[in-house]
């Protein structure tokens, strides 16, 4: 067996990958999900992990030679516990699309009902679109923000679940910008003797670091991805109380999956023993600074912000007010040339389409992550503005291109 490089092995794919790592270096990532892992989670998600199966979980395999898997998964669980203050951890589904699978097969037969917010209001497809598994298995409604204030109508919300009668709410948004009152939502589950389940995906490092209220301990079930704003391996975790503990274990695998993605378990074990330091709070803190920074420098510029600002990570901006003849597909393309990466996304009471919408979604995790503060966000404001107004400007595009290759190149990325 040779164990020759992928630049000896596929050429074409090493170009790639290394293009990849350039274009990660030189641009801006503000897609709010995205983030940039340190080496050593890289490190644990590329490593000999990744030929082992070990279907079952520790201690209980369906496989010989599991011992570091073993080990591995408990540690990550450990660190989970810790992070989040969990009672149970599960930490094997491939995805955090997959980890909402594994609650609603735990918990729910086809054909039950789930209440959860709206796609172009903010929400998540494995929420119960009907193009997704969630919304053909199961009979869904959505509800919505406040076309007012932008913030979830709580009130609507339990008024909708008295007529809807359902068997899960689901909380945690994808596209919402503001602090989720758990509570609120656990009430009106309760109300209507309904599971709640709180998909914490794009706030997973917000939440363990406490700079977003925490649904553990109110929510039935606690999911999320463990790549975006905690910044560990790739994939979904599962976090409920001991009761549910064999259901969820269960419906992952054997229910949902096969064998666990053990390198990521890894990668997910690495981050989270990163996000139990004191930096990590920092870093959490900042990602919360920068957004609010962000947004206010474009309300400065006369942009619109849905429900007026931010509580978290991402901004979402409605481009109907400012700017009525550029769609957010306009924005994100002028923006990607001019080195800033970002996504066009539907904005609540949405007038355009899925594909060409009429907002912007903006995130901080990565860039924080590459250093960024206050100042770097007044001139990434200055330049998102310049580039949105003047989208079919080719001199503009390239000017902010050269702008935002300075900044990042002050802030290097994976330099070695
Ligand atoms: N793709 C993620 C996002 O961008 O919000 C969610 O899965």
């Amino acid at each position: 067996m040779q164990y020759d490089t992928v630049r000896e092995v596929d050429p074409e794919i090493a170009d790639a990958l290394e293009r990849e790592v350039d274009r990660q270096r030189e641009g801006l990532q503000m897609i709010a999900s995205e983030n940039h892992v340190s080496r050593a989670v890289m490190e644990a998600q590329s490593s000999a992990l990744t030929n082992k199966y070990a279907e079952g979980y520790p201690g209980k395999r369906y496989y010989a030679g599991c011992e570091h898997a073993d080990r591995v998964e408990e540690l990550a669980i450990s660190r989970a516990k810790e992070l989040w203050g969990a009672d149970h951890v599960n930490v094997q589904p491939h995805s955090g699309s997959q980890a909402n699978m594994g609650v609603y097969l735990a918990v729910l037969d086809p054909s039950d009902k789930i209440l959860s917010l709206d796609l172009t209001h903010g929400g998540h497809l494995s929420h119960g679109h009907p193009a997704n598994f969630a919304g053909q298995l199961f009979e869904v409604e959505q509800y919505e923000v406040d076309p007012e204030t932008g913030y979830i109508d709580y009130e609507g919300l339990a008024a909708q679940a008295d007529e809807f009668d359902p068997d899960m709410i689901v909380s945690g948004y994808s596209a919402y910008p503001r602090e989720v009152e758990w509570e609120r939502v656990q009430e009106v589950a309760e109300d209507t003797g309904a599971y709640h389940m709180a998909d914490i995906a794009h706030i997973t490092g917000l939440v363990a670091a406490g700079v977003h209220g925490s649904p553990v301990g109110i929510a039935d079930f606690v999911t999320g991805s463990t790549h975006k704003t905690i910044r560990s391996g790739r994939g979904g975790i599962i976090m409920c109380e001991e009761e549910y503990a064999d259901d969820i274990d269960s419906a992952v695998f054997p229910g949902a999956q096969g064998g666990p993605l053990m390198h990521n378990v890894a990668g997910k074990a690495v981050g989270f023993e990163e996000a139990l330091s004191s930096e990590f709070e920092e870093y959490a803190t900042r990602v919360v600074e920068n957004a609010k920074t962000l947004g206010e420098v474009l309300q400065e510029h006369g942009f619109s912000l849905v429900s007026g600002g931010t509580d978290t990570h991402l901004l979402l901006v409605d481009l109907r007010d400012s700017h009525p003849d550029t769609t957010g597909g306009d924005a994100e393309d002028a923006l990607e040339d001019a080195g800033i990466v970002l996504n066009a996304n539907t904005v609540p009471g949405e007038t355009r389409s899925a594909f060409n919408p009429s907002g912007i979604r903006a995130g901080t995790p990565a860039i924080t992550t590459r250093g960024f503060g206050e100042e770097e966000m007044q001139s990434v404001g200055d330049a998102i503005a310049r580039v949105v107004e003047h989208h079919d400007d080719e001199t503009v595009r390239n000017e902010i291109r050269e702008e935002i290759r300075a900044l990042c190149d002050a802030h290097p990325l994976y330099d070695e």
